[in-house]
């Protein structure tokens, strides 16, 4: 079953508008490498090369792929665009580029129609690492060991929050 392949070897995809998002999305998978999720990463515009990217959008389903990531600037249609050719979680991360800031790429992927929807993070490098983590948890619901690396994060981030009172000098 597509269950099954999925449960024996889940990857994650992660897409990007231009190379120039590359400084971005290099965030999120610096995230899924400390966790040793499995992703490539690949170049596809909604708008530059539409016919593309749904190839690869249908085919990476087919592969495996269980979430896809997109990352855009600008206009950002790209994770609205995957969105549209797969029934897999897809995550957007609005890349910080142009006048706008990511404020323009936010309120483009954020504002998906029903039935389509895209589950959009922060701008720029922050929102980069939140989509890693985001994918790592839902890999982590059908892997436990995985889920147990995410949990003893969370125990580790705490300890170093309780750790910054022990060394302020105010
Ligand atoms: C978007 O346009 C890309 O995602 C990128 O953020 C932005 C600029 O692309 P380049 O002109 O740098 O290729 O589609």
């Amino acid at each position: 079953s597509l269950f099954g392949e999925l449960m024996a070897a889940p990857f994650v995809s992660i897409l990007m508008g231009s190379d120039s998002d590359l400084p971005v999305m290099e965030k999120t998978c610096q995230i899924l490498k400390k966790f040793d999720i499995p992703y490539e990463v690949r170049i596809y515009s909604a708008h530059r090369t539409p016919e593309d990217t749904k190839q690869f959008v249908v085919e990476a389903e087919d592969r495996g792929c269980a979430v896809f990531i997109a990352g855009a600037g600008l206009s950002a249609a790209l994770p609205g665009v995957v969105a549209a050719y797969t029934t897999r979680p897809v995550i957007g991360v609005p890349i910080d580029t142009g006048p706008l800031q990511g404020v323009d790429a936010l309120l483009s992927m954020v504002q998906m129609p029903p039935g389509i929807p895209v589950a959009t993070v922060a701008i720029g490098s922050v929102g980069a690492r939140n989509a890693g983590y985001l994918a790592a948890q839902m890999l982590g619901m059908i892997d436990e060991s995985l889920a147990a690396k995410i949990k003893q994060e969370r125990l580790d981030n705490a300890q170093i929050i309780r750790d910054k009172n022990e060394g302020l000098s105010i």
